[in-house]
């Protein structure tokens, strides 16, 4: 049974580290001073965005939101105009919280700003609030439209991380090492919140390199969390280099998430350095809802079982439910519990589309064995990309192509990638002679959207496979190769 507060080590702070980045750092005494200070100074809010960059102050922002009870909104400051409006039009934060110093965007200039300082003064943290109040609103792409605000309350993140503690025997002896951006539930919820939750310590590396996680292992680090991408590089670096096979050898725990690890990389990690990287699986509406545990086979194919306090099923395109656990036959994930989000904000029709009698459709699509082990598939919806560890959505990408002067119609895919994943392409039938130069389109998506969402590849097309309705199918394409880069 998890502590009721969600944070317990706010009011029980010990002298030890909590978090680190880079050369900067804070023990738990002086992030709960100071998380109460900066709460202290907060004015009665519903929501507070937090200019969600890789430093000590995003985390110190994140928490004092939290002991305040109000909801933080983490902005990608990479995303690009468009995105960001979207972001702020939506969830109107009333404040911004930055770290001093740091230059907004126009589009954020409305708000009024909060330094957050690691000066600030330091108070006493407020009484805990309701745990089903709204703790995070974490943006996130569907097939179609601009992303839409997960609502995710403080009981979700409670359950979620002590659920993951069990699994993984997570406890305030261990330093996480990561690199992951702070404004998705992998870097912020299990990066952050996690080791401060069970009383650990966070080092982060700002950004990702193999040499950076190998010098952290080595230093102090017991877990490593990362997406697939990440570990891909590592493999390659581990393969060339006996020291960052020896750092990822001593630690703990190596964990990968967000998208699928392929087997090979697995092998190639656990031949260079005899560690077996474990697989958890979860979205940012549930946030994680399977892992491999810390004491159970780490093989290659499997996401593992269910977490404790986790319901989850299979069921087929009828909505039936799968009992076969025989490993072969496939059907929808299903979850439900604690760990589930309220709903999307200011989208009761698109919450309603995915959540009934409180299962979670997740369009992801899965086997089961007799061992209760889960193995993903796929995913149901082929508009949802997955590049990186990042989710992006074929119609967003689409719908900013379109904008462009030189494009008459575009339908993008994800294609296989060694090192991401999927590679986000663009099909393109150009409005003029010569069409757009490729830089020329990347660089509109970018100045639109985020930067992962640019296309890596785009291919002109005389006209686009249609159905007599008029829809692109889309699974033609990848027979095509089309003129282009
Ligand atoms: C990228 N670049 C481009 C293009 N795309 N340049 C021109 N045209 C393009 N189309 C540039 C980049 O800006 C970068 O430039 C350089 O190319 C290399 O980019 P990339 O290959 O993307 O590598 P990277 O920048 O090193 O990033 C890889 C990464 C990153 C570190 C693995 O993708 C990442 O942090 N992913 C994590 C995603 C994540 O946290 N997802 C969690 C959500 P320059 O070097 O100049 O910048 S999922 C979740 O939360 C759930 C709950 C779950 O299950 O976890
Ligand atoms: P997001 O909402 O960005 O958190 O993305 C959630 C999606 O990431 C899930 O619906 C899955 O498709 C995918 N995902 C997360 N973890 C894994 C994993 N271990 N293996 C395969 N796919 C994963």
């Amino acid at each position: 049974m998890g502590s009721p507060a969600l944070l317990p080590t706010l009011a029980r702070p010990t002298g030890t580290e909590a978090v680190r980045f880079g050369q900067r750092s804070l023990t738990h005494r002086e992030l709960s001073a100071l998380a109460a200070g900066i709460a202290g100074c907060l004015p009665p809010a519903k929501r507070v965005a937090v200019w969600a960059q890789p430093v000590l102050e995003t985390c110190l922002a994140v928490v004092a939101a939290l002991a305040a009870g109000v909801a933080a909104v983490p902005v990608n400051p990479q995303l690009g105009a468009r995105e960001l409006r979207h972001v702020i039009r939506d969830a109107r934060p009333e404040l911004v919280l930055a770290a001093p110093g740091t230059a907004l965007p126009e589009e954020l200039q409305t708000v009024p700003r909060l330094d957050i300082s690691l000066r600030a003064p330091t108070g006493m943290i407020p009484p805990e609030p309701d745990p089903e109040s709204p703790a995070l609103i974490v943006y996130t792409s569907g097939t179609t439209g601009p992303p839409k605000g997960v609502v995710l309350p403080r009981r979700a993140l409670a359950a979620d991380i002590d659920a993951l503690a069990a699994a993984w025997k997570w406890t305030d002896r261990d330093v996480l090492v990561h690199a992951l951006p702070l404004f998705h539930v992998h870097g912020l919820v299990l990066g952050v919140l996690g080791p401060l939750r069970v009383g650990g310590a966070v080092h982060h590396l700002t950004s990702f390199s193999a040499d950076g996680v190998a010098e952290r292992l080595a230093a102090a680090g017991t877990m490593l969390f990362g997406v697939p991408t990440m570990y891909h590089r590592l493999a390659a670096a581990a393969e060339q280099d006996p020291s960052i096979a020896a750092a990822l050898r001593q630690a703990r725990l190596l964990v990968s998430g967000s998208a699928a690890l392929a087997p090979s990389d697995h092998q190639r990690i656990a031949a260079a350095t005899g560690q077996h990287v474990i697989q958890r699986y979860g979205m940012t509406e549930s946030l994680i809802t399977c892992a491999v545990r810390c004491d159970g086979p780490r093989r290659p194919d499997t996401v593992g079982p269910p977490l404790d306090g986790v319901a989850l099923r299979l069921v087929d395109d009828h909505g039936e439910i799968i009992d076969a656990g025989d490993d072969e036959t496939i059907g929808e994930i299903e979850v439900a519990g604690p760990t589930l989000f309220l709903g999307y904000l200011n989208r009761p029709d698109a919450t309603a589309e995915v959540l009934h009698d409180g299962w979670l459709r997740t369009g992801d699509v899965a086997t089961r064995g007799p061992d209760g082990d889960l193995r993903l598939v796929g995913r149901k919806a082929t508009d949802l990309i997955k590049s990186g560890g990042y989710r992006i959505g074929a119609g967003e990408i689409e719908d900013a192509l379109l904008d462009h002067p030189g494009v008459a119609e575009v339908a993008v895919t994800g294609e296989p990638d060694p090192d991401l994943g999927q590679r986000v392409v663009a099909w393109v039938v150009a409005a003029s002679s010569p069409p757009p130069a490729v830089e020329e389109l990347t660089r509109h998506v970018a100045t639109l959207l985020a930067p992962h969402k640019r296309p890596r590849t785009v291919r002109y097309l005389p006209a686009l496979p249609r159905n007599e309705l008029g829809k692109v199918r889309k699974s033609e394409l990848a027979g095509f190769t089309g003129d282009g880069a």
